[in-house]
């Protein structure tokens, strides 16, 4: 196989962004490749530094950033905006789009095998890195993220569905598993961080307690919970299967607006959600309709299936939240 044969190759990707899908996969290939040597490979999970929020920066974080930005800068791409990074970089003068990036989610699994994954939002770039980033997630030209599990999966939306590419170890391609992906409306399974429990909005609280009263309480059905501390994960569980993910704001500071980035996290699994008919809202309003203030903002973020999230937005309404 040539280096020029393409990875990932379908009518589904619009031809002119189809270069930058290219490059995300072939990236994401070697970061796999990395993430499976485990703790065979040079230590990736230690701490190397600080992002632009605080947050302890793995090494992996900071690599698989390095390895998406060069791989970008031969695409179409302008902008280029990390979670890794303070500010928005230009990538290609000539470039027709503005990408956003979490090079790798959840990278607090690293060292325990555990999945995780990068995920991407592509926008029309504008002249100035903020235009292009700091507006209504329904602008979105792309959605997506791949997560890095006992499989390698790329699930993407270009507003025509979300579609699921498994990387074939076989073949070293990303090939079409799943045309049209859809979260069942109702699920007997939520995700939250439980120990936060008394950090929560009354809403939440409330709502998490009917899950918890069973069937002998107001929703008449008994409920799983699962955390694994991977948004991708989670997102890649509830496509599959459905169930409600839920990082809502709380009473810690500095998670006023819960812990997940808008532009780079909420916005992108919105869309996929979405185009699964799903629901996302930050508990009330839909994330498609918001914008963020700032590139590294955060939102509560609740997704999953349509009946819960649609409850637990009513627990909102009724609390006057
Ligand atoms: P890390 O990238 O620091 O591991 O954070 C992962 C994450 O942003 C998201 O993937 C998880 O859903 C969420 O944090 C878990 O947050 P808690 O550790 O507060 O439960």
């Amino acid at each position: 196989m040539t280096s020029q044969t393409p990875v990932i190759s379908s009518d589904l990707i619009p031809s002119e962004l189809a270069p930058i899908i290219e490059a995300l996969c072939a990236v994401s290939k070697d970061v796999a490749k990395i993430i499976a040597k485990g703790s065979l490979g040079q230590s990736l999970a230690h701490q190397v530094g600080e992002n632009s929020d605080g947050d302890g920066q793995k090494a992996l974080d900071v690599l698989s950033d390095e390895m998406f930005a060069e791989a970008l800068k031969s695409t179409s791409v302008r902008w280029y905006a990390s979670e890794e990074q303070e500010d928005a970089v230009l990538l290609n003068e000539a470039g027709a789009y503005a990408l956003a990036i979490d090079p790798l989610d959840g990278s607090s699994n690293i060292d325990v095998n555990v999945s995780i994954g990068t995920i991407f939002s592509i926008y029309a770039a504008k002249d100035e890195a903020e235009a292009s980033f700091l507006r209504p997630a329904n602008e979105q030209l792309a959605g997506g993220y791949i997560v890095y599990g006992p499989a390698t999966a790329l699930v993407v939306t270009f507003g025509k569905g979300t579609v699921q590419f498994v990387l074939n170890p076989d073949s070293g391609l990303f090939e079409l598993a799943e045309e049209a992906m859809q979260i069942p409306a109702t699920s007997k399974e939520f995700a939250i961080n439980a120990s936060n429990f008394r950090h929560w909005t009354k809403p939440v609280s409330a709502f998490i307690d009917d899950c918890l009263a069973g069937v002998d309480g107001p929703l008449e059905k008994n409920y799983n919970m699962r955390w694994v501390g991977s948004l991708v994960a989670e997102t890649h569980r509830i496509l599959t299967r459905g169930g409600i993910f839920l990082y809502p704001r709380d009473g810690r500071s500095g998670y006023e607006n819960g812990r997940l980035r808008m532009v780079y996290e909420c916005a992108p699994m919105a869309f996929l959600v979405e185009q699964a008919q799903g629901g996302a809202t930050d508990g009330k309003t839909p994330i498609m309709d918001q914008a963020a203030d700032t590139l590294h903002g955060r939102a509560p973020l609740v997704f999953g299936s349509s009946e819960l999230v649609d409850r637990v937005a009513a627990y909102h309404d009724k609390a006057g939240a």
